[in-house]
């Protein structure tokens, strides 16, 4: 099924499963909060932006090879992927003794790094409880040497440096406790069960453990909320009122959409606009560890996502995984503890920020921040002005002070207000090879003049994706896993437009890269010209062709527009990634 139809049809469902749930589930936020209590109880999230996920459990010990053999995928899906026995499975907790674990080392760690908040599996799919459960025995205190329950003095070790601490918790599918399996699939009979049961008599039971035992809790992270019936979810969602104020994700399921979005090991290109969202991302390529997953991000690669995530109103929970001994591999040790070097000089600029009120900036990011009759723009710039000219495109606001975040004596930055826009003079080398902060101070609400496309000197006119301006109810712009289009074109009556400033007249001729699993028919509009195109069958909604529609006329210089309308009749979606005009030969 395409997977645009797919998620119309989820989103249909969920909707449906939300409003019939209204009368069952007894959601205690947000229906019942104000949008000024929710920005209240979301207020320390959102000055946040950056938290520490951590993955560990038993498949630790295995840490990615089973019978000799390494197995492909993800550290923690280990038991799945090998198709593990559950009797032979539980023998690793056997060796799970981490000896060296030190809480305080951890929650200091993440404070170094300039995370405000960690989120720790409490349990995940292989359902080992890393808490003292009376509703399991297949937990930390009662199947392992190590005997004790090793959230408890996590939680003070936060408590005492000032670290939110949240619970990640897999409440619909675990491979170990029968009836949990049903999600994932069952290998071993003994997984067989009732997964009503199974919700009842462990998963609520121990959600309810962890929101109690802990202290104060400030997130619960549901995950894989697969086959969670709005049924199972009332059977989980009451026991949240146990801990007011608490802050969940969208993953329970049942149509419960939660407090965050959370977009896993991609940063959506625009940001997620009215929500919450936080993406997860690994260090490595696994969660839970990997005794031989080298293939790490570098530094320049971390902190910029936490940059590009700020700059788009999201938060970042970045991942470790740590040893069966207790031990944060290195290599994440190094990179958080050099994050937390420039987090020190430019977490200003990341803290309590808003996203950028630029659409693109070639140089780098943008922050935002509110002041009382001013507002601070902080520019993050990754790649230094080599003539020491850094453009804001299109501010056309009266700068109060510019000045770089590094200097801390504040030294004032020369500025030039030009057509294209701001113009700030740096100095030749760059205080930071990872992202250096030019702040602006400005009079009142940043005043952006949007920047128009506009042809090459060859007179090539290129419209991608990210620039359209999408009208309508379910076509968007998406990106990540290889797309980069305007996609979900369910609806006939959406259409996409380009406004873009010629200067250079003639005639054009213009192609588009489509792709579809159908050949709906659609009409480009330049003016009064209309140009028909048929999109071609590429047989998958990934795989990209260029098609020649045929030739339009720019007839005069200055503002114009391009229209992409669908035509009603036999519509059959498109994904359209770009549309191009060449001068005609
Ligand atoms: O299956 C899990 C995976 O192991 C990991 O925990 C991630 C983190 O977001 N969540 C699930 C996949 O979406």
């Amino acid at each position: 099924m395409h997977p645009s139809i797919r998620r119309l049809a989820v989103a249909v469902l969920c909707a449906l499963s939300a409003t019939l749930a209204c009368s069952v589930a007894q959601e205690p936020k947000p229906d019942e909060e104000t949008p000024a209590q929710r920005d209240a109880r979301m207020g320390w999230w959102r000055e946040a932006r950056f938290g520490m996920f951590i993955h560990w459990g038993v498949y630790s010990v295995p840490a990615g090879t089973y019978d000799g053999k390494q197995i492909p995928g993800i550290g923690e899906w280990i038991m799945n992927r090998g198709k593990i026995p559950v009797a032979e499975y539980r023998r690793f907790a056997k060796q799970f003794n981490p000896v060296k674990y030190d809480p305080d080392a951890w929650v200091r760690l993440a404070k170094e790094a300039g995370m405000k908040y960690l989120v720790i599996t409490s349990k995940h799919h292989d359902g080992f409880a890393m808490f003292d459960s009376k509703a399991s025995d297949w937990n930390i205190v009662k199947a392992t040497p190590y005997g004790r329950d090793v959230l408890k003095p996590l939680a003070e070790a936060c408590q005492k440096h000032g670290i939110k601490l949240g619970f990640y918790y897999s409440q619909a599918q675990d491979w170990n406790n029968p009836g949990g399996a049903a999600a994932g699939g069952h290998w071993d009979k003994a997984q067989a069960g009732d997964m009503d049961e199974y919700i009842r008599n462990v998963a609520a039971p121990q959600v309810k453990e962890i929101l109690s035992n802990y202290g104060k809790l400030a997130i619960l992270w549901w995950d894989t909320p697969v086959d969670m019936t709005k049924e199972r979810v009332d059977m989980l969602l009451p026991l949240l009122k146990l801990q007011p104020g608490i802050i969940t994700n969208n993953r329970l399921g049942g149509g419960y959409r939660g407090d965050s979005d959370t977009p896993e090991q991609h940063i959506p290109a625009t940001g997620m606009p009215g929500r919450d969202w936080e993406t997860c991302m690994t260090m490595n390529d696994t969660w839970g560890y990997k005794s031989y997953d080298d293939h790490w991000k570098s530094t320049e690669t971390l902190l910029r996502n936490l940059v590009d995530i700020a700059s788009k109103g999201g938060n970042y929970l970045l991942n470790v995984g740590p040893t069966s001994e207790g031990l944060i591999p290195q290599p994440s040790v190094e990179r958080l503890k050099e994050v937390g070097k420039w987090m020190k000089v430019n977490g200003e600029a990341i803290y309590g920020t808003t996203a950028s009120p630029f659409k693109q900036l070639p140089w780098g990011r943008c922050t935002k921040k509110a002041l009382l009759v001013s507002t601070k723009l902080y520019l993050h710039v990754f790649t230094w002005p080599t003539d020491g000219k850094l453009l804001a495109p299109g501010l056309r606001s009266a700068v109060e002070q510019a000045y770089l975040l590094a200097d801390a004596k504040g030294t004032p930055l020369a500025t030039e207000a030009t057509d294209q826009g701001l113009v700030v003079s740096v100095p030749a080398k760059a205080p930071d090879s990872l992202s250096s902060t030019v702040v602006l101070r400005l009079k009142g609400d940043p005043d952006i003049e949007p920047v128009l496309l506009t042809q090459k000197e060859d007179g090539t006119l290129a419209l991608p994706a990210l620039e359209a301006v999408v009208h309508g109810d379910t076509a968007q712009y998406e990106s990540g896993g290889g797309k980069d289009n305007i996609g979900f074109w369910l609806n006939p009556n959406d259409w996409v437009e380009w406004q873009f400033k010629a200067t250079q007249t003639g005639k054009f001729d213009v192609t588009a890269e489509i792709a579809s699993q159908g050949t709906g028919s659609f009409e480009l509009r330049l003016g009064n010209q209309k140009l028909k195109g048929t999109a071609p069958n590429t047989g998958d909604y990934t795989k990209f062709r260029k098609v020649s529609l045929g030739t339009l006329e720019i007839r005069e210089s200055g503002k114009a527009s391009l229209e992409v309308r669908p035509v009603a009749a036999g519509w059959q979606p498109i994904n359209l990634k770009s549309v191009t005009f060449k001068p005609a030969r």
